[in-house]
């Protein structure tokens, strides 16, 4: 018998599901595509992912982006991406993949990556939650910490992108894995890290990841990449998820006018995170550094 999906990401880290991208929602999510990265190009969309800047906050420093944050943002009018991120098809294997119900599911992350046009650029190998200088024990600590969420990318052009070492969201780095991640400089080679593999995703295949699993991106100025990446949680991630998060900032979400454009399981997940961003007292500050 083949391993169940909830069994391989476990055991990996991550996992492919291809096809969550149900024809009737492809046609919309292509145009809104086209139209937000338009936009973030042209300067015209203020929340990206600047070139030079691995993690946020991004700044301004760079014209060129490696990415479209806030894709529900109202100030976008873009509806689709919605529309999608609240479907049955992605809803249902988020469901599976955290062993949770409907009812505990909270609005997170989505965001667009794209190819940067006039520079290539890479991330360094990284976990999005655990600091690259973390000692042995103190990564043994923090990778024992269910965070209960899971992140996708979901690829609407051949995407090669992204590297991970399958099965290290479970296990501390060893001495040749932290030598290549112990820096913040991007990898010459990502190859080179012992254990990586090279993620492909042909269009309409999403990689569901454990955002703690070792990994790195490259980013080809010359390789149309339009992938979507998004995250969702479950409330009983509480505080162990805050940071993670808030940091990419989501204030936004408070405002009335985002909930009328959400139908109503939208409109429950969102008031879960609105309720996280209150729990939270003061500023809860990033994971990584630039
Ligand atoms: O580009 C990717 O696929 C990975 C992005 C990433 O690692 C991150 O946002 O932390």
């Amino acid at each position: 018998m083949s391993p169940s999906l909830k069994e391989q990401y476990d055991e990996q880290g991550y996992v492919i599901v291809p096809g969550l991208v149900p024809p009737a929602h492809l046609e919309g999510l292509e145009a809104a595509c086209a139209r937000a990265i338009a936009r973030t190009r042209s300067g015209e969309w203020p929340h990206r992912r600047t070139v030079g800047r691995q993690f946020p906050p991004y700044g301004d420093g760079d014209p060129d982006s490696w990415g479209v944050q806030h894709v529900m943002h109202p100030d976008l009018g873009e509806p689709a991406f919605a529309r999608w991120y609240t479907s049955d098809a992605l809803v249902n294997v988020v469901k599976e993949l955290l062993g949770c119900q409907g009812d505990d599911l909270q609005m997170e992350l989505f965001n667009l990556l794209i190819n940067p046009t006039s520079n290539s650029f890479a991330l360094r190998w990284h976990r999005d939650d655990v600091r690259e200088d973390a000692t042995e024990e103190e990564e043994r600590e923090a990778l024992k910490i269910w965070h209960h969420g899971t992140q996708w990318n979901t690829a609407l052009r051949t995407d090669s992108c992204l590297y991970v070492v399958p099965g290290s969201h479970k296990v501390p780095r060893t001495p040749e894995q932290r030598a290549h991640s112990c820096t913040l400089d991007p990898p010459k080679d990502p190859r080179a890290m012992p254990g990586a593999v090279q993620v492909v995703l042909q269009p309409g295949d999403t990689v569901f990841y454990n955002n703690n699993i070792l990994h790195c991106a490259t980013y080809d100025a010359h390789q149309p990449r339009i992938t979507l990446h998004a995250c969702m949680g479950e409330v009983r991630g509480g505080a162990a998820r805050a940071r993670n998060i808030l940091q990419h900032g989501l204030s936004w979400m408070k405002e009335e006018r985002f909930a009328r454009t959400l139908d109503e399981r939208g409109r429950r997940m969102l008031e879960r995170i609105v309720r996280l961003q209150e729990s939270v007292n003061g500023d809860v500050g990033y994971s990584l550094t630039n």
